[in-house]
């Protein structure tokens, strides 16, 4: 087990230290989100005291049968997923994103430290806002000695999702909410303790993923947290890849993509609706894991790269488009899926599909694996269009990820999912806290029996 020992009380010496922002983080973030809340506080009662009624969505037959694709049911202004234009985190698209956020020291790409200031203050940061929010995590890394405990108990071959959804359970025993909720803390600063829980469970989560990668995969041979890392470098380094730049550097882009994808998601409905009943970000987080791991959500990552191992050993040679072709034919023929392709919401390609493409384009053009993934790219969006049932015949962000881990040596299937998990706590604990924030209630929908439908299908005919 790590020692992992970086303290409440121990000095931050790693990246630069901040000096200009006055208090720590979490009072930072908490006066930048309390100057927000009277605003959107206001609009919210006035929409619902002056539209209280207004229908924005019907429910058909169709949609209720149909796991409610389209029905609006939920407001998020974490982020937003645009059918032709993808992701928009607090406004800001995938370009936008790698464009604006301040970049880890020496690197081109994003401290998750900035994207996590973006997500949760609602505002673009500056280099120092970052950094703050980097240090805190620091000073809040340390994961309870109970919890590796409690994993290493696990049978040996326990998924690592399985395991990765166990760990953040485990860790409701340091819910600062369950606490202060006992204690009787007042509805109006719920939020506060949810950005409490926030703040330390994704602090602890880059050594939450690789403790289980280590366990898992590399005998146990587990690596001490570097304080001069950022959250995302750590990651890295913590599985024994600190010294490849190009992974620190594919660590911390893939953090950024995977962090949120608006509210209507498995993970991050799972995740809302479990907080509504006031259950803390480590209980709402671990629901949302679970969703993630089924293989038509997160886990699709692990399909995909499975399924184009399958595709390119089923030839003596690297695959022609025609040869690529048939093969997915026969695929959909088969009645299955092909994994990586297709979206509930989007009508284009996904442009987290996009910006790995060019990190790989960039890095190694001439890796097999993504040669294959662009092959595969220019092939099966045709095949899926004349197949004719699939509404969004493009690719999503898993048709690639999966397959620049194997580039880096993570050749782990089961892992992958662990990882884009670390990213999507990054957003599912935001919804939460802004959840609380505007006083959300706990989420009832009604069910009724099929006689019930038919019943009032026959009365208005
Ligand atoms: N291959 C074959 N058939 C597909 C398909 C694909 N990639 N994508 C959709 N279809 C089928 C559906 O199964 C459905 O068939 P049915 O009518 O017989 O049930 C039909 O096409 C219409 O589906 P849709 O409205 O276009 O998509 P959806 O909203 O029902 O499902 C998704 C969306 C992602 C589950 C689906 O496209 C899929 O299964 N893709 C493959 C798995 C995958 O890549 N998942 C990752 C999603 C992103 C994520 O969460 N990480």
């Amino acid at each position: 087990m790590p020692s992992n020992d970086v303290g409440k009380d121990q000095a931050f010496e790693g990246i630069p230290t901040v000096r200009s922002i006055r208090g720590n983080c979490r009072s930072f973030l908490c006066e930048k989100i309390a100057a927000q809340l009277p605003a959107w506080r206001e609009r919210v009662s006035r929409l619902l005291k002056e539209h209280g009624n207004f229908k924005v969505s019907d429910i058909t037959v169709d949609a209720i049968y149909g796991g409610l694709r389209g029905v609006i049911t939920q407001v998020s202004d974490i982020s937003y997923v645009d059918p032709l234009e993808g992701i928009r985190i607090r406004g800001y698209t995938i370009p936008d994103l790698l464009q604006k956020l301040p970049l880890a020291p020496g690197s081109n790409y994003p401290l998750a430290g900035g994207l996590y200031f973006l997500l949760m203050a609602n505002e673009l940061p500056t280099m120092e806002e970052a950094l703050l929010v980097e240090q805190e995590w620091k000073r809040r890394e340390k994961i309870p000695p109970y919890v590796y405990d409690v994993l290493d108990a696990m049978p040996e071959d326990t998924h690592p999702m399985t395991l990765f959804s166990i760990g953040i359970l485990a860790m409701q025993n340091e819910s600062q909410f369950m606490r202060l909720y006992d204690a009787g803390l007042v509805k109006e600063d719920y939020w506060e303790a949810y950005l409490d829980d926030s703040l330390n469970l994704t602090a602890k989560l880059p050594a939450l993923a690789a403790y289980i990668y280590n366990k898992k995969y590399r005998n146990g041979q587990f690596i001490e947290s570097d304080p001069q890392l950022d959250w995302s470098a750590n990651f890295a380094h913590m599985i024994g890849k600190g010294d490849d730049p190009e992974f620190v550097d594919f660590s911390r882009l893939y953090f950024v993509l995977h962090c949120d994808h608006e509210g209507g998601n498995v993970s991050a409905h799972a995740a809302h609706l479990v907080a509504t009943a006031l259950s803390d970000n480590y209980y709402a987080c671990s629901a949302g894991m679970n969703g993630l791991a089924g293989p038509l959500h997160g886990l699709a990552n692990q399909e995909c790269l499975r399924w184009l191992l399958r595709l390119r050993s089923a030839f003596d040679h690297f695959p022609t488009p025609q040869e690529v072709e048939s093969y997915a034919w026969g695929v959909l023929k088969a009645g299955q899926v092909i994994p990586g392709y297709g979206h509930a919401v989007l009508r284009v390609t996904d442009p987290r599909f996009t910006a790995l493409y060019q990190f790989a384009e960039k890095f190694f053009p001439d890796d097999e694996m993504f040669r294959l993934v662009a092959l595969v790219n220019e092939v099966i969006p045709k095949v899926l269009a004349q197949h004719g049932k699939v509404k969004n015949p493009k690719p999503n962000v898993d048709a690639i990820s999966g397959s620049l881990l194997y580039h880096y040596g993570i050749k782990e299937f089961d892992f992958y999912t662990v990882l884009f998990g670390v990213s999507r706590n990054l957003g599912l604990t935001t919804h939460n806290t802004w959840a609380r924030a505007l006083g959300k209630p706990i989420e009832r929908p009604k069910s009724i029996t099929t006689r019930m439908l038919e019943d009032l299908v026959a009365k208005s005919s």
